[in-house]
């Protein structure tokens, strides 16, 4: 290990200290990565071009450093490997502080270094009282660590377990419900309110997806910590306000839902990616509305329905549903057409609502009191134009 790979991952290791406070320890194969990511980096800080970034990788500013840093790089192996090496270091880092905290080892004996070096005082000078630890602790190093890319929007979605069946059960309105959708949008409400990070909800049929800014740290950016609690969260608020949205009628079991992270480097991505699913949205519904008119109206059974609307164009469902039930499409109520947006309200200088100024107004019972959480707006609008987020710019350009 030479000299300058020393420095760039102990002032690594630093970066980490302060903000991560549990991690798996360190496995041979981590370290191996970590070790030849340093390397790649050592190798790059000798290019003038790179200079500034490295420094600002290397310093407790990770964030800084220029999300389309990738495409500057000049070939793709390169720009491949450097997504790479970002990825393996935040990974060192978390372990090499994890390692300090339990077992007050230094990260200089992880790379049977020599003794001191200056910048060794955060691992000695601070030395605690040594933990017990038992025989079985090392299966802790059978956990694996899942953290997100720096810099990318990260998008929790959630989706309704078999809610074909939950639907059925619980007598939901065909196509929709607006009790269910209504209650759907409350969950996710709670679920903003507890995660300042997230800048944009959007949530339509049995599904939700919540967007965290792409410079949000919670959790150290670990995967599974914030799928795990967003959804759960969700779920359990769901089965709490069961009864303000269903009154009398009571759950007949506990609903559960899936969910996943995905990360888009872009803007243009993340907005690829929500006009995805309104698309869907009103896909869906459109061909559910003609669907439930021909089986409950016209008496089809849902096998001749099916066939009646299969090959058909959106232009011959509109048609349908004007000519045979008069019913202009672009009529029916936007929260099912286009689902529910729910954004942070903008102040008059344009910036979201901060955590500290906001307003929680959407808890009932609390109306107009302030809170520590902030709220959020709901809308049932367009967000596959421009128009939405020449509106609304500080949903991507806030910063945090
Ligand atoms: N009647 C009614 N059904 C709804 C409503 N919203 C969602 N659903 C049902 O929920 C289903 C959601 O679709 P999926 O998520 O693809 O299917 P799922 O049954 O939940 O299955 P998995 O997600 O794979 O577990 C729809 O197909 C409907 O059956 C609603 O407002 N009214
Ligand atoms: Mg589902």
């Amino acid at each position: 290990m030479r000299a300058q790979h020393y420095q760039v991952l102990s002032s690594l290791t630093q970066t980490g200290l302060g903000v991560i406070k549990t991690s798996p320890a360190l496995t041979p194969a981590v370290f191996e990565r970590a070790q030849s990511s340093a390397a790649f980096i050592v190798g790059l800080i000798k290019n003038a071009k790179f200079r500034a970034i490295v420094n600002a990788l290397t310093s407790r500013e990770i964030d800084k450093v220029p999300h389309n840093i990738a495409e500057t790089l000049p070939t793709p192996g390169v720009r491949k490997t450097w997504i790479g090496c970002v990825h393996n270091l935040v990974q060192i880092q978390r372990r090499a502080v994890y390692l300090y905290e339990r077992h007050q080892k230094t990260f200089r004996d992880l790379l049977h270094l020599p003794a001191a070096a200056s910048h060794s005082r955060y691992f000695h000078d601070r030395a605690g009282p040594k933990m017990a630890k038992s025989k079985f602790e090392y299966v802790r190093q059978f956990e694996a660590d899942d953290p997100c890319l720096p810099n990318c929007w990260l998008v929790v979605r959630i989706d309704g377990k078999a809610f074909h069946k939950f639907t059925d059960t619980h007598h939901y309105m065909k196509p929709n419900d607006e009790r269910g959708l209504s209650l759907m949008t409350r969950a996710a409400q709670t679920v903003m309110s507890e995660f300042n990070e997230i800048v944009l909800s959007y949530g339509q049929s049995d599904e939700y997806s919540f967007v965290f800014h792409k410079n949000c740290k919670l959790y150290n950016r670990r995967a599974s910590k914030i799928m795990t609690n967003v959804v759960s969260l969700f779920a359990s608020s769901f089965t709490l306000y069961w009864p303000r949205f269903f009154n009398s009628q009571d759950l007949q079991y506990p609903p559960s839902f899936d969910g996943r992270v995905v990360l888009y480097p872009s803007d243009e991505n993340l907005r690829d990616y929500l006009s995805w699913r309104q698309a869907d949205c009103h896909i869906n519904n459109l061909y559910n509305t003609c669907f439930w008119k021909l089986v409950q109206d016209k008496g089809l059974t849902p096998n001749r329905a099916a066939d009646r609307l299969k090959g058909t164009l959106s232009s011959d469902k509109n048609e349908l549903l004007f000519s045979e039930f008069n019913i202009n499409y672009n009529n029916l109520p936007e929260l099912f057409r286009k689902g529910s947006v729910l954004i942070r309200p903008k102040t008059t200088d344009g910036e979201s609502l901060s955590s500290e100024r906001s307003i929680n107004n959407h808890s009932k019972g609390h109306e107009g009191k302030t809170s520590k959480k902030p709220g959020s707006i709901v809308l049932h609008t367009d967000i596959i134009g421009k128009q939405f987020w020449e509106d609304n710019p500080h949903i991507l350009n806030s910063k945090i």
